[in-house]
């Protein structure tokens, strides 16, 4: 970087070249290819070793690529079944990995033996000019699965071939949401974002939401579904910090019994089957209409709330509502702190949301931004927005705030208590709400405390708009890699003529819309569709199924 730097002698790295190597032979590289998709590495955790061995020297040089600022490495995978696992990289300011060094995960990921891994790091480093011997550091955390302890170790094989250099901060067993705080928050010169630990996360977290729910509480006890993953012990260790101001009902905390991860229940379990997991009906904590409950994922980054309308019919509030929920709320507040000329607020959503919960955004003038699917898309797109509410319907979300926003609101004097009030509660969620990441249990504060200030039960809360019936089908094809789209995944671009002909299925239905998009995580692509009926978005999803299937079978080649 400096000119010194140029100058300086040659330095001779081989040392550390061969204790790379020697600690690369005890993890060899199955016949897998392997690739760093929207989420990470994701596969069998028993195929994941060599994966995590090369991620770990990847860590260490994107760290020297920001002057030892910390890097984060999650081990966990998310809702996936128990025998998965998988591996994500967190970025200097609690982001996810910039997209240009998913590639270089790919490569190092895929060499094949210890001579190769150590000639394709080598030739990173010079290509990117990072000095292989400057310091280093790296904070990392595993979810509760049975391969992880497994990984971790191969993490920290891969690290301490670096020797002291390399600084490393184990924070344990924790969720994704607190890894990507801790990163932040190590990396926080200014002191203010909180302390850099599991502890500090939960005391930053419970005081904002003491603030913001002031004499409002107790508030009524929330059944919470931890997936039996790691949400349980971030839940167990922040109730402690707020005691009865919101009592939860834990359920699906099994943390030691094999086969339950995520099984029949959790945030995927119930957007996708649209029902309450079996559990949370047999606790018959949902029987009272006014009763509400929430399900995490098995990482604690996804939250979908829920009731049962009546006592008796499943209502789900996914992503979309907790979206509206929130950049209303806020929205008023902004008003109330006399700062509509100085903040706007805006909601980002993908495709996934329900047309219901868009029409509604912008019938409120709030604007709405469509991203490709992924969270880091979202994130991207929130940021152009001073007040950026994001979500996608699976429940992945969080609202930033910028730094101009932070400093408006801390200089603005105000002239009236209900401002002064508005300005503090607007800090205040900024302060509850993780600005890292999407964080299941500060979305499920955020939300209680807007329920709290509404004065809302579920179903109120529910009242502002009705979901369009959809249908989401998964459909195998040879090959997923012949569908590409545009315009944030709602256009295919190839196979040739196949948009057109969806455009013509969608038209023949009232309030229809349909798209189709190669699955990022699975070897399938995706259809959805929307309708006015259920029975018209039936007639949609099984048209544009067959139509892909039928272009998906002319591109493929014939035997
Ligand atoms: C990953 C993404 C999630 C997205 C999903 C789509 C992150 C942390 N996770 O789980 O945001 O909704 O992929 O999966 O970005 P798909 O490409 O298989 O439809
Ligand atoms: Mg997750």
């Amino acid at each position: 970087m400096s000119s010194s730097a140029a100058a300086a002698p040659p330095v001779d790295h081989t040392q550390l070249f061969d204790r790379i190597a020697a600690a690369a032979k005890n993890y060899p590289k199955p016949d897998v290819t392997f690739g760093y998709g929207t989420a990470g590495f994701r596969t069998l955790g028993k195929r994941l070793p060599s994966v995590i061995f090369s991620v770990g020297l990847l860590a260490v040089l994107r760290s020297q690529r920001f002057n030892g600022k910390a890097i984060g490495v999650m081990v966990t995978a998310s809702h996936n079944p128990e025998a998965d696992n998988g591996v994500k990289l967190v970025d200097p300011a609690g982001e996810m990995l910039e997209q240009s060094w998913e590639a270089y995960a790919t490569t190092l990921a895929n060499c094949a033996s210890p001579a190769e891994l150590v000639a394709a790091y080598k030739q990173l480093a010079e290509q990117l000019h990072i000095n292989i011997g400057a310091p280093a550091s790296v904070v990392y955390a595993a979810d509760t699965r049975p391969s992880s302890p497994e990984l971790i170790k191969a993490l920290e094989a891969a690290l301490a071939a670096f020797g002291d250099h390399v600084k490393t901060n184990n924070i344990g067993v924790t969720t994704t949401p607190i890894l990507h705080y801790v990163v932040k928050a190590t990396n926080d010169t200014s002191g203010e974002y909180g302390e850099p630990t599991i502890e500090g996360y939960q005391k930053k977290t419970a005081a904002a939401f003491k603030a913001l729910i002031g004499n409002r509480g107790p508030l009524k006890p929330l059944p919470v579904d931890c997936a039996n993953g790691v949400g349980a012990l971030s839940l167990a260790d922040f109730s402690k910090h707020i005691g009865d101001l919101l009592p939860f009902r834990p359920l699906n905390t099994e943390l030691n019994k094999e086969g339950v991860l995520n099984y029949q229940c959790g945030a995927d379990y119930v957007k996708t089957k649209q029902q309450l997991p079996p559990s949370v009906a047999e606790s018959g904590l949902l029987n009272h209409p006014d009763n509400r409950g929430a399900s995490f994922d098995g990482d604690a980054d996804r939250l979908i709330y829920y009731y049962l309308k009546g006592g008796k019919s499943f209502r789900l509030l996914d992503g979309d509502k907790i979206a509206v929920l929130a950049a209303l709320f806020i929205g008023d507040l902004v008003t109330r702190a006399k700062l509509t000329d100085k903040i706007q607020v805006g909601v980002v959503q993908t495709a996934y949301a329900n047309g219901s919960s868009t029409k509604f955004i912008k019938s409120r003038n709030i604007p709405v931004t469509c991203t490709a699917t992924g969270v880091k898309h979202l994130h991207h797109a929130a940021l152009n927005y001073d007040i950026g509410v994001y979500f996608e319907a699976n429940g992945h979300g969080t609202v930033l705030f910028s730094d101009d926003t932070i400093a408006t609101l801390k200089k603005t004097e105000p002239e009236s208590p209900d401002q002064d009030r508005a300005i503090k509660h607007l800090l205040a969620l900024s302060q509850l709400i993780n600005q890292a990441v999407g964080d299941a249990l500060s979305d499920l504060l955020l939300v209680e405390v807007v329920l709290a200030h509404r004065g809302w039960s579920a179903e109120e809360w529910d009242a502002g708009y009705e979901d369009l019936p959809n249908r989401l089908v998964k459909v195998e094809v040879p090959d997923r890699h012949i569908f590409h789209t545009t315009d944030a995944e709602r256009k295919l671009t190839s196979p040739a003529g196949l948009q057109a002909r969806i455009d013509e299925a969608v038209l023949k239905v009232e309030q229809g819309r349909s798209f189709v998009r190669p699955s990022g995580t699975e070897d399938c692509v995706r259809v959805y569709a929307e309708a006015a009926t259920s029975s018209a978005v039936d007639t949609l999803a099984a048209a544009v199924t067959d139509l892909v299937k039928t272009a998906a079978a002319e591109a493929a080649p014939h035997p």
